[in-house]
């Protein structure tokens, strides 16, 4: 029997009391159902498990933090989790060659408050930290709020260590910066199709002291756009983050904040500069000469994360406000004034919430109620040459539009990748390339 099988292996759960909590999704869109949940403490004990799984045939969803949005780590066809909770292994910072080798199952915080005690930083943050994994974020290629600044999770990694689908074990460890002995297999962004990854070599950023926030109020997107372009010219600028009025009045409501501004206005952009010396009188000179109606400047820490709780609470406060359907699109920048003139009338009679991060084009859609507007906006961003998934992947909420941002030659190349590393289809079917 299975769960006697993969008893010997590793921990096991059965208990659908404790089940349920990895099979339903942070927005409550995605419920499925597993007969077991696996939880392995090391690459071994994965490749023995999915070794197991591959010989009975038995699917395998792959979950790490289970913070993921378009519900690519929910077993939504009973296939048994992997879950990556044990796998927390963190080994020494590496400061000369400023790397990090950390299990897929440690928690982005966690990794946060590790490589910060040895003085340097890890490129990638966003508001899920408490509960994103290391394997997460890198089979989501996730964004977060600094990806200006150091990209996205991919150009944060020097290599994997995977398990395939039929429990063989590649491992990229090393952490050379220069190894051109063939290309790598393309983890970052598999969505746990490809394999199951098991730890990586995390490329580390210096850690800069000095801080300087700001949230200006602004009348509109194109103001935004006009500010960010100034504000791009700061080699220390980490952040440009918008949201609107609908979405801080939710936001309010959720978390009873006062308001950030003396006068409402219809988009606030929250903005950080970092650097070893203090950045804000450069960052201070440049808001003076903006024609921002507002701008309210961060005092010290505590008064940077109050600012960042406006930005980062929308989607706690969208989510106790209903059901969301998420959509997470990027258009390039020339395209957003007019794309969100554009939007209420293609979001129809759904109430829209509107956030993101803005020198990315990447806006966070989100639609509570009404008619399923999915169709219409994405068309729409496919036309502006956008992209439908920005940050937080395909999974299965975007397979059907997939075609809307890859071409037939591409997704045949998906699906030839998918097929030579895992032909019996083992590995979180119905994800990325069902
Ligand atoms: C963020 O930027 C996340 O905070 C979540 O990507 C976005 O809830 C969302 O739509
Ligand atoms: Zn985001």
């Amino acid at each position: 029997m299975l769960e006697e099988r993969l008893s010997r292996i590793t921990q096991v759960v059965a208990d659908p009391s404790v089940t349920a909590g990895y099979c339903t999704d942070f927005t409550g869109r995605w419920r499925g159902s597993t007969p077991l949940v696996v939880l392995p403490a090391s690459t071994a004990e994965v490749a023995e498990v999915i070794r197991v799984c591959a010989g009975e045939g038995v699917p395998v969803v792959p979950q790490g933090g289970n913070t993921g949005l378009v519900g690519g780590g929910v077993p939504m066809g009973g296939e048994v989790v992997l879950s990556s909770r044990r796998l927390t292994g963190l080994g020494p910072v590496d400061a000369s060659a400023q790397q990090v080798t950390a299990g897929a199952g440690v928690v982005l915080a966690a990794l946060q408050r590790h490589v910060r005690a040895a003085g340097l930083d890890f490129g990638v943050d966003f508001a899920a930290r408490d509960g994103a994994t290391v394997g997460g974020m890198i089979a989501t290629n996730a964004g977060g709020e600094r990806v200006l600044r150091y990209g996205t999770t991919r150009a944060n990694v020097v290599g994997v260590e995977a398990v395939l689908a039929d429990g063989s074990v590649v491992s990229r460890l090393g952490g050379l910066p220069k190894d051109n002995t063939g290309f790598e297999l393309p983890f970052a962004g598999s969505e746990g199709a490809l394999g199951v990854v098991t730890a990586a070599r995390l490329r580390l950023v210096p850690l800069l002291e000095h801080r300087a926030t700001a949230l200006l109020g602004l009348p509109g997107v194109p103001a935004a756009l006009a500010a960010l372009a100034v504000l791009r010219t700061l080699d220390s600028l980490e952040m440009a983050e918008f949201f609107l009025s609908g979405g801080l009045r939710l936001v309010r409501e959720h978390t009873g904040l006062p308001a950030p501004t003396r006068v409402e206005h219809a988009v606030y952009l929250l903005v950080e500069c970092a650097a070893h010396r203090d950045p804000a009188p450069e960052l201070h000179a440049l808001l003076a000469a903006l024609d921002a109606p507002e701008i309210v400047v961060a005092a010290d820490t505590a008064d940077r994360y109050r600012l960042w709780r406006y930005r980062e609470a929308h989607t706690e406060a969208i989510n106790a406000r209903g059901v969301p359907v998420k959509l997470d699109v990027a258009l390039p920048l020339g395209e957003l004034p007019a794309f969100l003139d554009e939007l209420p009338a293609l979001a129809g009679d759904a109430e829209l919430y509107l956030f993101g991060h803005l020198a990315e084009g990447n806006l966070h859609v989100n639609l509570i109620g009404g008619r399923d507007a999915t169709e219409p906006v994405l068309r729409r961003v496919a036309r502006a040459g956008g992209s439908i998934s920005a940050e937080h992947g395909v999974g299965r909420a975007k397979t059907p539009w997939l075609h809307l941002s890859r071409s037939p030659a591409e997704l045949a190349a998906l699906r030839a990748v998918k097929h030579a590393l895992d032909p019996a289809g083992l590995l979180n079917p119905g994800v990325l390339v069902p």
